[in-house]
C-alpha cells in the first residue's frame, strides 16, 4: 500500500472509531518507514480534524466526538514513545500550557497537546481552572518561550487580559509570546487583551507559534 493511502486509511480509522484497526495501522506506516511525526500530523491528526469539522457540520454527535477522541489516543501510544527520541523534540521551543481560571474543558488541550509535540515543541502542561499565579509560577520555573492558554469558553477568554496582566505584573512578559486557544477565541480579540495570537485549530496554531518564535 502507498504511504498516502496508509495515512487515509488511519484517517478512516479515526472517523470509523475503530481503535483496533487504528492501532494496527500506526504500526504498519511505522514499518513501512513513515517517521512518527508524519504518522501523527497527516494520519492521525487528519482523521481528528475531520471529526471536528463533522461535528461542527453537525454530522458527528459529542458521544461520537469522545469515541473518535479515544480512538484517536489508541492511535498516538503507537506513536508517542517514539516522538519523543524523533526529530520533533524541542526543535521549536518550550511552550507552558494550561486553561485558565474557570475552564475545565480538557479534550481540545489533550488533542493539541500530541500534535505542538510532532512539530517540534516541548509541552509543559500546568492543568485546567488555574489562578494566575500558577502561569507565572510555571514561567519562572520552565523558562518557557511560548505559553498557551486553554480557554473554551467566552467567559475564561474573557478573562485573557487578567492573566497577561499577571504575568506582566511579574516582570516576565517580555520573555514569552502568548497564544489562546479553544473553540470560542478570536485572534484579533486576543490582540486587544495583550495576547500575541489565537487558534482554534492546533495544526494552524503550530503555523502562528512558529511566527510568534520567529522559526
Ligand atoms: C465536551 C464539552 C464539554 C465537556 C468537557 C469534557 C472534557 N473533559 O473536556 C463538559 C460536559 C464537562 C462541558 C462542560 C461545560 N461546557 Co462545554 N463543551 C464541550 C463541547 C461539546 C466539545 C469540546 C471539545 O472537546 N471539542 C473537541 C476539541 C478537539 O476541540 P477544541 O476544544 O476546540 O480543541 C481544538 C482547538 O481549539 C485547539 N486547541 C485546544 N486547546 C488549545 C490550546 C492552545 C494554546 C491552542 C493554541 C490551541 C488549542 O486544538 C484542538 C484541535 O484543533 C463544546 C462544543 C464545541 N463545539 O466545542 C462545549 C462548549 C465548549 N462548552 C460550553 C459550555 C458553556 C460549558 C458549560 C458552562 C456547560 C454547563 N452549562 O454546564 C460547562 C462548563 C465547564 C467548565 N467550567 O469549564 C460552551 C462554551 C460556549 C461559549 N462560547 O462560552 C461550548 C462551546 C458549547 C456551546 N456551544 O454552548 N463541556
Amino acid at each position: 500500500m502507498s504511504d498516502s493511502a496508509l495515512l487515509e486509511r488511519l484517517a478512516g480509522a479515526i472517523e470509523g472509531m475503530d481503535a483496533n484497526a487504528v492501532k494496527s495501522l500506526a504500526r504498519d506506516a511505522l514499518a513501512a518507514g513513515l517517521s512518527p511525526a508524519t504518522v501523527l500530523n497527516e494520519g492521525l491528526s487528519l482523521g481528528m480534524r475531520r471529526v471536528g469539522q463533522k461535528f461542527n457540520a453537525g454530522d458527528m454527535f459529542m458521544p461520537e466526538v469522545l469515541v473518535a477522541c479515544d480512538v484517536y489516543f489508541a492511535g498516538l501510544e503507537v506513536v508517542r514513545p517514539l516522538l519523543a527520541a524523533s526529530e520533533g523534540e524541542n526543535r521549536l521551543g518550550t511552550m507552558v500550557l494550561g486553561n485558565i481560571h474557570g475552564d475545565i474543558h480538557t479534550v481540545g488541550k489533550n488533542v493539541a497537546i500530541p500534535v505542538f509535540e510532532a512539530n517540534g515543541l516541548r509541552v509543559i502542561d500546568v492543568g485546567e481552572s488555574l489562578d494566575d499565579q500558577v502561569f507565572v509560577d510555571a514561567i519562572r520555573k520552565h523558562k518557557p518561550q511560548i505559553v498557551g492558554l486553554g480557554t473554551y469558553m467566552t467567559s475564561t477568554f474573557m478573562h485573557t487580559g487578567e492573566t497577561v496582566a499577571a504575568i506582566a505584573k511579574a516582570g516576565l512578559r517580555s520573555q514569552v509570546k502568548i497564544i489562546c486557544g479553544g473553540p470560542a477565541v478570536d485572534a484579533e480579540a486576543a490582540r486587544r487583551m495583550g495576547a500575541d495570537d489565537a487558534s482554534d485549530d492546533a495544526w494552524k496554531a503550530v503555523d502562528k507559534i512558529r511566527k510568534l518564535l520567529g522559526k
